[in-house]
């Protein structure tokens, strides 16, 4: 009993003397992990009389030097916090740095203008896979196997076989028609796609179409024209004027080719639109009436218009830019050019 009640005087007076949060530390290692234990684990050494008396002192004791040593380090933390307030106050007048504000890529500005102005003529938004299998991307666009036709587009094949990135979004249309078939349908298709081609300055392996469908009993030529003039004008200015040309896609039936007037030379000749007064806009067309037929349509009942865009041959008409590299080039000094 008497070695319990010195080891309590000596643990209080040290813990007294603790002046610092690593003191107390060293305390609490020596006195309650090691001298008290001991203490405690000595009651089975003792006589079975004295047992019980020296255990419950023990255990008091434990219990003591425990809620010391508690508030001791509860104080020591104030006291430090105190401390650190009072040396390393916070100037809270200091400017902090600017926060460097990110901003849309001029794409996707430039597509959700497209899509603003499409919505305000009925045509939603509808997305659909930047993978897609041979058979979507071709054949129910009425290019079957070997068709030579497929060598309009330069292909990237998977190592899966039949599966590729897409080379247009013109496969959308398939996908769209088999959902909504019978329903008319007034949808425009956005999205990434790729061409395994040499890049050059108008040219690159990624880029975004926006690829347009209706389909209903009286869709005719009429409403393609209209719908195109329209949309040039809203993107690109009241006074624009189109042309259409014949062309030639596999999957619409007239194929037309559609250029606006130049934007810097209003047709007078530029290097912009290299001196022909006209750039090029998109591809389009009457929907195929085997591509009808895919989509599940009865084309004697059914017709339909489709036109496939560039965005960023858009853009670079918009902007008057003369690379398409510097679309993923990641340079700063281009991207900050476009929007607040
Ligand atoms: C097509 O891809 C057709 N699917 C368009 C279409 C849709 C026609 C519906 C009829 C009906 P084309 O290969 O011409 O067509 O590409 C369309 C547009 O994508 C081009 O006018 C151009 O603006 C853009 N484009 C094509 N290849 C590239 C490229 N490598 N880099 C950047 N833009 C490109």
């Amino acid at each position: 009993m008497s070695t319990l009640a010195s080891l309590e005087e000596r643990a209080l007076a040290d813990l007294h003397d603790c002046t610092d949060e690593a003191a107390l530390r060293v305390w609490k290692t020596r006195y309650l992990n090691d001298e008290v234990e001991q203490a405690v684990k000595k009651v089975s050494t003792l006589p079975p009389a004295e047992r019980p008396a020296y255990g419950k002192q023990a255990n008091e004791l434990k219990k003591k030097l425990t809620a010391e040593y508690e508030s001791a380090i509860a104080a020591e933390k104030e006291r430090a916090l105190a401390r650190s307030l009072a040396s390393e106050a916070l100037d809270v007048t200091l400017p902090s740095r600017p926060a460097r504000r990110g901003r849309l890529h001029v794409s996707t500005q430039t597509l959700r203008s497209i899509y603003a102005i499409f919505a305000d003529m009925g045509f939603q938004i509808y997305r659909s896979s930047e993978v897609e299998d041979d058979e979507t991307n071709f054949g129910l666009l009425n290019m079957p196997e070997h068709h030579p036709a497929r060598d309009m587009w330069d292909t990237f094949y998977t190592t899966k076989p039949g599966v590729l990135l897409r080379t247009h979004t013109s496969p959308g249309q398939i996908h769209v028609m088999r959902e909504l078939c019978p329903r008319p349908i007034r949808v425009i298709l956005p999205g990434m796609c790729y061409r395994y081609e040499a890049i050059t300055t108008r040219s690159e392996i990624m880029f975004h179409q926006v690829e347009g469908l209706a389909i209903g009993e009286r869709v005719t030529m009429a409403d393609l024209k209209g719908a195109l003039i329209a949309f040039a004008r809203r993107m690109f200015g009241d006074e624009r004027t189109v042309r259409i040309r014949s062309s030639y896609f596999p999957f619409t039936e007239p194929s037309i080719e559609v250029d606006m007037d130049c934007i810097v030379c209003a047709g007078a000749g530029c290097s912009l639109c290299k001196r022909s007064g006209w750039l090029e806009i998109l591809g389009a067309g009457m929907v195929h009436p085997v591509v009808l037929r895919n989509g599940g349509y009865d084309p004697a009942r059914y017709s339909g218009f489709a036109f496939g865009m560039g965005v960023e041959r858009t853009v670079m008409m918009t902007y008057a830019i003369d690379d398409i590299r510097q679309f993923w080039a990641n340079d700063l000094r281009f991207l900050r050019q476009f929007g607040t």
